[in-house]
C-alpha cells in the first residue's frame, strides 16, 4: 500500500509568541507591553480559566508595572531572547521547515508612538531570522500577538482609538521593509476574535469594570481590520512575493441535538466566530453582522475610504488555532455537564475526552473545520496552533515520556491528511508551544505544550535549560517521513 504522505512543500513547524516565550522584557530597549501586567496566580482548579479575560483599568496597569513583589511570568517567558541560537538549533535537529514567532511591537517602538524605531530591537530579530535562514527554516511572523506596547493602552485607550491604526501601520511597515528578504509569511493579528472576549488582551482597551461595550469592541475590531488591510496593501506593493494571512481562534460549533433551534444556535455561534474571517478574507462586512449591529445599537464609525480599503486588500491566506470544538444549545440545559476551553467555557460533548484543563479533544473536528473553512473561502489554509497542554514529569534519568502528547498530535495530523485528500489546500502545520512556554490563559508554566522541555516552574524557579521529550524524536520522524510516521 502506498504510504500516506503530505505534499513535499508542506510547512511542518512549531509556533510561539514573544509575550509567552521571548522574555528579556527590559533588555535591548524593549518597552513594557500589555502582557507584562499578567500576574501569576496559583491555580486552585485547573479547569477554571483564571484572569485572562478580566478587564484592566489604568490604575491596575500602573500598579502591576510598579509591583516589585508579584510574579509576572510573561516578562521572562522561556528566555528565548537569550537562547534563540540553542532553540533554533533544536528546531533544525527536529527538521522543522517553518517556525512561527511574533515580533514584540514594544521592542521596535518601546512606547508605541516613538518617532524612530529602536535599532537594538530590530537587530535582535535580524539575528533570529539569520539564524533560521542558516538552517533553511522559513519564519512565519505574527505582527501582534497579545503584546501591545503599554503606551497604546495608557495614552490612547487602545484600539478603539483610530489613531492606533497609524501607529500599527508604521510599526508594520518598519519591520516588513526591514525583513522583506528574510520573511515571506506574515500574520497581522493573532486570534483577532479575542477582542470579543478580552478587550485588554485583544485590543489594549482599559476599563474599571467589565464595561467594554460592544460598541468599543467592534470599533476596535474595525480599526484592526483597516490596519490589517493597509498592511496587506503595503506588503504587496513592496514585494508581490510576500504572503499576508489573518489568524482566527477557530471555534467549530456542533448543535447539541437535531432540534432546528440548536442547529440555528450553532449557526449563530459560527457567525460570531467567522465574522472576523468573513471581513478579512472576503473584504467586506457580512449581512448578518449588519443586522446584529442594528439590533444592538452598534454604530461603527468609519472613514469614507475604509470599506474600499477592506475590499481592495483581503488576506492571501487564512490561518487559525484549533484546540477543540464547542456545543451549541438554544436554551441553557439545566443538567448539562460543563467544561472549560480556550477563552470560553461551555457544554461538554459526551463523545469527547478532555485534557487536564478541560479542553475537549476532537481531532475529527479539525478535518470538519478545514473542509468547512475551505468550502467557505477557497483560500489556502494554515493550522498555526494546535497541541496538548499537559503536566509533564521528568524521570530520574532525565527523560520526558509524553506519549499523551504524541497521541494528540498524531490524531490531528491524521485528520489533516484526510482533509488534504478531501481537497483542502493546506499550507502547513505549526504545533503550539513547540518549546514549553508560559500559558496565555493562566500564566502557568506547568501547562506544557512543547516537544522541548524547559526547566522552569510555576514559582519562577528553574534554569531554563532545554531537554528533548519523547515527542521531539517522534515529530522528527514524522517530518522526515512527510507525515507517514503519524500512521504507524
Ligand atoms: C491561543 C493563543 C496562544 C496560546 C494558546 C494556548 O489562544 O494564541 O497564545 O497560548 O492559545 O492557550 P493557553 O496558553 O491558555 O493554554
Amino acid at each position: 500500500m502506498q504510504a500516506k504522505q503530505f505534499p513535499t512543500d508542506f510547512l511542518w513547524g512549531g509556533a510561539t509568541a514573544a509575550n509567552q516565550f521571548e522574555g528579556g522584557w527590559q533588555d535591548g530597549g524593549r518597552g513594557p507591553a500589555t502582557s507584562d501586567t499578567a500576574v501569576a496566580i496559583d491555580p486552585k482548579d485547573r479547569k477554571t480559566a483564571l484572569d485572562f479575560t478580566a478587564p484592566m483599568s489604568k490604575e491596575k496597569v500602573l500598579a502591576a508595572l510598579n509591583d516589585a513583589e508579584g510574579r509576572y511570568p510573561k516578562r521572562w517567558g522561556s528566555d528565548f531572547y537569550h537562547r534563540y541560537k540553542e532553540d533554533i538549533a533544536l528546531y533544525a535537529e527536529m527538521g522543522l521547515k517553518t517556525f512561527r514567532l511574533s515580533i514584540a511591537w514594544s521592542r521596535i517602538f518601546p512606547n508605541g508612538d516613538d518617532a524612530a524605531p529602536n535599532e537594538a530591537g530590530l537587530q535582535f530579530y535580524d539575528a533570529v531570522f539569520d539564524e533560521l535562514r542558516k538552517y533553511n527554516i522559513e519564519p512565519l511572523v505574527t505582527l501582534s500577538h497579545y503584546e501591545t506596547p503599554i503606551g497604546i493602552a495608557l495614552n490612547y485607550g487602545g484600539w478603539q482609538n483610530r489613531a492606533v491604526i497609524d501607529l500599527f501601520v508604521k510599526y508594520a511597515k518598519t519591520v516588513i521593509t526591514r525583513y522583506q528578504d528574510k520573511v515571506k509569511y506574515w500574520l497581522t493579528f493573532n486570534e483577532i476574535n479575542v477582542i470579543g472576549v478580552s478587550g485588554y488582551v485583544g485590543g489594549a482597551l482599559l476599563s474599571d469594570d467589565d464595561a467594554y461595550t460592544l460598541q468599543d469592541r467592534f470599533q476596535a475590531a474595525h480599526h484592526q481590520f483597516v490596519a490589517s488591510s493597509l498592511v496587506t496593501q503595503f506588503a504587496h506593493e513592496l514585494n508581490p512575493d510576500l504572503k499576508i494571512g489573518m489568524m482566527l481562534a477557530r471555534m467549530q460549533a456542533y448543535p447539541a441535538t437535531p432540534n432546528p433551534l440548536d442547529v440555528l444556535q450553532a449557526l449563530k455561534l459560527d457567525h460570531e466566530n467567522l465574522f472576523y474571517s468573513d471581513v478579512q478574507v472576503r473584504g467586506k462586512y457580512p449581512a448578518y453582522a449588519k443586522r446584529f449591529f442594528a439590533e444592538n445599537g452598534i454604530n461603527l464609525q468609519m472613514a469614507p475610504s475604509d470599506e474600499a480599503i477592506l475590499a481592495a486588500n483581503p488576506v492571501d491566506f487564512m490561518s487559525f488555532s484549533y484546540y477543540m470544538s464547542t456545543v451549541a444549545r438554544h436554551e441553557p440545559g439545566a443538567n448539562v455537564e460543563k467544561t472549560s476551553g480556550n477563552f470560553v467555557n461551555g457544554e461538554a460533548n459526551p463523545y469527547l475526552e478532555s485534557s487536564d484543563w478541560g479542553w475537549q479533544i476532537d481531532s475529527v473536528g479539525l478535518r470538519i473545520t478545514l473542509n468547512y473553512l475551505y468550502d467557505r473561502y477557497q483560500v489556502p489554509l494554515f493550522v498555526v496552533e494546535n497541541g496538548l497542554g499537559a503536566l509533564d514529569t521528568v524521570t530520574a534519568d532525565g527523560q520526558i515520556h509524553d506519549e499523551y502528547r504524541i497521541d494528540y498530535v498524531k490524531q490531528h495530523i491524521q485528520q489533516m491528511y484526510e482533509a488534504i485528500q478531501d481537497g483542502v489546500e493546506l499550507l502547513g502545520y505549526t504545533t503550539w508551544g513547540i518549546t514549553d512556554l508560559v500559558s496565555a490563559g493562566t500564566s502557568e508554566f506547568s501547562k506544557r505544550y512543547g516537544f522541548v522541555y524547559v526547566d522552569m516552574d510555576d514559582q519562577g524557579q528553574g534554569t531554563f535549560d532545554r531537554r528533548r521529550k519523547d515527542s521531539f524524536y517522534w515529530y522528527q520522524h514524522v517530518i522526515a517521513t512527510r507525515g507517514a510516521a503519524a500512521f504507524d
